[in-house]
Order: structure tokens, then sequence, then C-alpha cells
């Protein structure tokens, strides 16, 4: 009896729809964008991991466009995702670092930002999942509403932390309220000084589940030492374990909640940041230890989220976009066994360096896109960047709002055109380089070759490197005395589009 209807039904209603509007149907696709963070090259199935299994990834990955040349915008988080929501290198920005959890929101309200973008053209607008962009204008009171932040710069709808998982405070905030919080047992925060009598993982090591490696040894909650201090608010505190089942029914809900509009949704995972505190379901499931569960809960999540999309009938209304916010890291500052349980997994895959680093695994990351039946599934060798998704999709939208530094790449987004980029630069805590083409450079960084804490390569050396990425993606050969014309060629685009 129903399908009859809809047999019926379906064919009229797309006729009335071709006759007022047959553009605004095609044109205002649902978006959503799920970001990893953390999550390295080779940490996923279709990417070249074999040591783990990621099936839902790998289905976005088959079923839409593979990158393999597609960028973060940053080695870190912060700047990465201020380039992802605002269409602007990082490096123009100062104050686009890894920010402390009581940083001030770090975009500018009078900023273009890809949620306010599509607000203009009539979207439903959320951000559920990692912040770290800053709140508020400093001192945040966060036992009265939190402004600005997301709601202020183009997001109807917010369900945040606001830093990281292993920075306080360890609440939620929902529209700039912290969630569950009791008035009688207010939160105060601050990074330089604890606050009297609060125990700490430095000096309470007998309170920790987890051991800190290097940093994080401030206050602790859930028996995890954080970095900062943190007190009162008892009834907000997340529970580390539930995080990815609490993002998961949010960002469901939403949608659900949306599904007769058009909707975009930024879908910011926590996996597989330290600390990683896969839910008790995954704990083991992948045989490398926390980090390779956390990959897989991140995958199980996916599966979940794509799953409301289908039985919500929104899967060939919705462009998805999948990437990391930055490359991998094994020890991030906590003892957790990503070292001593990795086995023959390459999270970096063939690229040198990661997290931190301006070797290609700091910045190079999975990067996908997926539209059930109008993205024909195809792998890209394109050179794209995250940076370029705001003036991308305002072409697909029809909006005339464009990111400075972001370029309208919508054409080999979905898969119809190999010609990306031509050039992009590449940004780890604010030291710069250049790929052009198949090749990048490196000027010339002080500071440590290695950072021996997390034990990851940075690209710093006193001379200027140049590699060929066609032939040698694993930057074993610095090719910089041999080209020396090359050399020039990319140190003058590099300053040319740096200004300086
Ligand atoms: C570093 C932290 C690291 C991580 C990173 C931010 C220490 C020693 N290390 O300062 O654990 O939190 O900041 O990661 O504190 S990011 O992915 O959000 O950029
Ligand atoms: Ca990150």
């Amino acid at each position: 009896m129903k399908t009859k209807f809809k047999t019926l039904l379906i064919p009229l209603l797309l006729g009335a729809y071709a006759c007022v509007g047959d553009a605004d149907v095609q044109e205002k696709p649902n978006i959503v964008v799920i970001y990893a963070d953390d999550l390295g090259y080779g940490d996923v199935g279709a990417y070249g991991a074999h040591e783990l299994e990621t099936p839902n990834i790998d289905g976005l990955a088959s079923g839409g466009v593979k990158f393999t040349n597609g960028y973060a915008s940053s080695a870190t988080c912060t700047p990465s995702r201020f380039a992802l929501l605002t269409g602007e290198y990082p490096w123009r920005n100062e104050d686009a670092n890894i920010l402390p959890g009581t940083a001030p929101l770090l975009i500018d309200t009078a900023q273009i930002t890809l949620p306010e973008m599509l607000k203009a053209e009539g979207y439903q607008t959320a951000v559920v999942g990692k912040w770290h962009l800053g709140l508020g204008s400093g001192n945040v009171d966060w036992n009265s509403k939190i402004a600005p932040g997301p709601n202020e710069v183009g997001f109807d709808y917010s369900y945040i932390m606001a830093a990281t998982q292993d920075r306080v405070p360890t609440v939620y905030i929902e529209n700039g309220n912290v969630v569950r919080l009791n008035e009688d047992d207010p939160i105060q925060v601050n990074y330089q000084k604890n606050f009297e009598g609060e125990p700490t993982g430095k000096d309470n090591p007998e309170l920790l589940k987890m051991k800190w490696h290097h940093g994080h040894n401030s206050s602790i909650v859930n028996g995890i030492p954080r970095i900062g201090y943190m007190k009162g608010g008892e009834s907000a505190k997340w529970v580390d374990e539930n995080m990815a089942d609490t993002f998961l029914v949010r960002a469901q809900q939403y949608v659900k909640k949306y599904k007769d509009e058009p909707f975009f949704l930024y879908y910011a995972m926590q996996q597989p940041h330290v600390p990683r505190t896969p839910h008790p379901r995954f704990v083991g499931k992948s045989g490398l230890g926390p980090r390779g569960d956390v990959i897989v809960e991140a995958d199980w999540c996916i599966g979940q989220f794509i799953r409301t999309l289908e039985e919500e009938e929104l899967l060939e209304n919705t462009l998805i976009i999948f990437s990391s916010d930055n490359g991998p890291v094994l020890n991030d500052g906590y003892y957790d066994n990503a070292v001593e349980k990795l086995g023959d997994h390459k999270p970096w895959g063939p690229l040198r360096g990661g997290k931190y680093s301006l070797f290609e695994a700091g910045t190079r990351v999975p990067f996908i896109t997926y539209w059930k039946g109008t993205i024909k599934p195809t792998v890209s060798n394109a050179l794209v960047s995250q940076i370029d998704i705001l003036s991308s999709l305002s072409e697909l939208v029809g909006s005339d709002l464009k990111g400075p530094d972001s370029k309208n790449l919508l054409d080999v987004f979905l898969g119809k055109s190999d010609k990306g980029r031509d050039q992009v630069i590449l940004e780890a805590t604010s030291r710069t380089a250049i790929r052009k083409g198949g090749w990048i450079m490196i000027p010339p960084y002080e500071g440590p070759a290695v950072n021996e804490l997390v034990n990851i390569e940075l690209g710093n050396s006193d001379e200027y490197q140049l590699y060929n990425l066609k032939e040698d993606v694993g930057q074993r050969t610095n090719l910089a005395k041999e080209k020396p014309e090359k050399l020039k060629e990319m140190i003058e685009t590099f300053k040319s589009i740096r200004g300086d």
C-alpha cells in the first residue's frame, strides 16, 4: 500500500518541483564535513592501512573521490580549523596557534565563514564536536552564557568541547551554555596556576588511571591528567569513554531534525587525539592499543551516521567531505601503548614526518568527497587543500562569498576535473613551505630536526630542502643543490604568495 502511494505521488511531487524551482532541489544539497583529529594518511584502509580496518571510511573512498594529494592547511589543529572555516591561510593570523582552553575566539566575527556563507543561502548550520578556535573575548565566565563562539560566526547550533580532549574545561557547551552545570558548583579555569587544594597529575600519581609522559600533568579529570587547571563543575564533566557516542547522537539528532531543510553539519570528531579513551565496546578491537581502538570507534561512528542519512533518505542529497585536521602522532603526551603496540601499522603511510612536521605527513591527510548518485567514484591526484572547501561550496550553492585564500575547485571536488591547485602553502607551528606541482620546497628553519618527545622529524634544516614528490614521496633526497633553477622558481613563488 505504502509503495503504491509513493510511486504515484513522487513523480507528481517531482513534477511540481521541476516547475517551481528544479535548481533549488539540485543546488542545495545538504553538506556534512566529517573531520577527524590527528588521523594520518596511512591510518585508513583506503589509503593503504593493512593492520587496521576502517570499512566505513573506505566505503566513502570507494564510492566517492579519494584524493591522494589532499592537504590540511597546517600540521596542528587550531590553524587547520581556522583555515577550513574562513578560507584564509592560518599563517596570515599570528594568533592561529594551538590554543589553550581559555583563549578568546580566534575568528573575527566580521570575517566570512563557511557556515555564514551557507546560512546566507538558506542553510541550517551546526557544529558538533571539537571546536578549539577559542571562546569569548578574554576571561570567559564559564558559568554564564559564553560568547562570542561558534554561534556568533555562523553556526545556528553548536554542541562542542571548547578546546581538546586533553585540555580543561572538560565539559560540553551547547549554544554557549555548559551542559548539566550546577550553579552551586561553578567552574573555574586557569592555565597558569592551580586552585588551592586541588590534586594534579604531577603531585598525585596515585589518582591516575592514565599516566602522563610529557605535559598533561595539571588537573585530573576522570583519572586522566590534563593541560590546565579546573575547579568545580563536577556534574558537567564529560565521561571520556562516552564522548564518541555523545557527539554521534547529537549529529544524528541534528540531521533528523533538519532533514526537510538544507543543512550544513560540521561533525568534528575527537579521535584519535589524546587522551585515547575508546568506549569499552571498542577496547582491544584493533589489536593496536587505544590509538587503533579509537580509530575503529571513529569509523564505526561514521558508519552509524551514514546509516542515519540513509534511513532518513538523505544520502543522495548530501555531499559528505571527510578529512583530518593534521597528521598522525603516536606518543602525544600519555603512556598509552601507541608506540609499543604499533606493530607493522604505519599511520603516516609512505610519507615522512607526522603531526607538527613540515614534511608531508604533517599536512597530507585522507581527503574524500562522497555524494551518492552524483559523484562518480574515482581516485584523484589533483592538488587540493581544505582551505578550498569554502569557495568551492560557495560555487555549489550559488553564493558570491569566497574565502581570501580559498580557490573554487568545485569540479575537482565533484570528481569532474583533475585540475586542482597549482600550488599551496603548508604550515607547521608558524613555519611554512610550498608545494607547487609535484615539488615541495622547505626553507631553512632553526630549531631541532626532531621533536624528541613525540619522536617526529619536524622538517627543520639550516639548508633549503627541495623534493620531487612524484619520484620521492618519502622525501629522502634533497635536490636543492642539484636543481638550482627549480629551487629558485619555488622560492620566488613562495615569496610572492607570502608577501615577504
Ligand atoms: C600540544 C600537546 C599535545 C596536543 C597538542 C594539540 C603537550 C606537551 N602537548 O601542546 O598533547 O594536545 O598540543 O593538538 O602539552 S591539536 O591536534 O589540537 O593541535
Ligand atoms: Ca589535531
